[in-house]
């Protein structure tokens, strides 16, 4: 049983038995994330004093300016899960393909795979709001010693082991899940050491925060527009207060512990969406589910959503239960 103030190290080691895995190798990925993290927290918290912000010219395949501290993260990450030797393959938001590792003479022993977000949110950096590292974690399906293929990464979100996210806000914290519940740690930056200090975190089964970016409203699918006048609507404990700070990793996160709803529906403008399946939605919604919540396109399951490309979009509602059925009762009533 987890207790508070226990470090992620030790946490690692103790709920290490209770993953079917237990080569040890997940263990050694998360702790991999870990250090990486800290690394890019100590970037990200300095980076209104030196010139690393700013667009570093560059754009990415998602045609967004490449903030340098997006390409400081993602080689961050990057690095550091190549160097200790434990994943076959790697996929970013930042890297038009996936990544094939066959560290030293391993010839492609490694099991997992991981796509990520670096970070999540970027546009707040110049204005000194959260922002925030996504992973997704995988065992490959195609063979052991043979180098990665697309079919790796491809996979069904229901399949993820482990998913999570690193929030650089006015603390830092990584939350996490292996599939037995969602635990928070918030780093204590005079040790460099991350602490137990959100166990078994839970969404509420309902909640009074709604957030999408109401700009879109003209552009929503009407069961979207028809749910967002509902939260606005005089009745019962109605209206809702809207939250949006344009950062998903915040806004799930502020969702997850005092109860809401986060919405990215497609638009006029987007026809899928804004948001990626594969190391946005699919991670987020298995902590979502991990910590009793819900996510969908406004119809199906995220996690059985077939992804049939790295980079795809998908339309996104994530939050409390309840929240999120009376959402997908609008859109299948519209
Ligand atoms: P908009 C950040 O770019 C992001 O991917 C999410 O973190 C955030 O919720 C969303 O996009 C914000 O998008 O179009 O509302 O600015």
């Amino acid at each position: 049983m987890s207790q508070k103030n226990q470090t992620l190290g030790e946490f690692i080691i103790e709920n290490q038995s209770a993953f079917k895995y237990t080569s040890g190798e997940l263990s050694r990925l998360i702790n991999s994330i870990r250090l990486a993290a800290k690394v890019v927290n100590h970037e990200v918290n300095k980076a209104g004093l030196v010139d690393i912000i700013g667009a570093a010219g560059d754009t990415n395949i998602q045609g967004e300016d490449q903030q340098k501290l997006d390409v400081y993260a993602n080689n961050k990450f990057i690095q550091t899960m190549t160097k200790r030797n434990i994943v076959c393959g790697i996929a970013s938001e930042e890297e038009d393909d996936f990544i094939s590792i066959n560290s030293q003479d391993e010839n492609h022993q490694n099991k997992y795979v991981v796509l990520i977000d670096p970070l999540d949110g970027s546009s707040n950096i110049d204005v000194n709001v959260s922002v925030g590292t996504i992973f997704s974690i995988y065992r490959r399906i195609t063979p052991v010693g043979t180098p990665v293929t697309i079919d790796d990464f491809l996979q069904k979100g229901h399949q993820q082991v482990a998913a999570g996210y690193i929030i650089y806000g006015t603390s830092t914290m990584l939350v996490y899940t292996t599939g037995s519940g969602v635990n928070g740690f918030t780093l204590n930056p005079a040790i460099g050491s991350f602490y137990l200090s959100h166990p078994d975190m839970q969404f509420p089964v309902d909640g009074k925060i709604y957030s999408v970016n109401e700009g879109n409203y003209i552009h929503f699918p009407q069961g979207i527009k028809n749910y967002i006048k509902y939260c606005q609507q005089e009745e019962g404990d109605r209206p809702y207060t809207s939250r949006y700070i344009g950062s998903l990793v915040s806004d799930f996160h502020r969702n997850m512990i005092k109860g809401g709803i986060y919405m990215y529906p497609k638009s006029s403008t987007n026809s899928n969406g804004k948001l990626r399946l594969l190391y946005e939605c699919n991670p987020m919604a298995f902590l979502a589910e991990q910590a009793s919540g819900k996510a969908s396109d406004g119809f199906t399951r995220i996690m059985d959503i077939q992804p049939t490309e790295l980079h795809q979009r998908v339309p996104f509602i994530c939050g409390s239960k309840n929240m999120v059925e009376k959402a997908e009762e609008f859109m299948r009533n519209a």
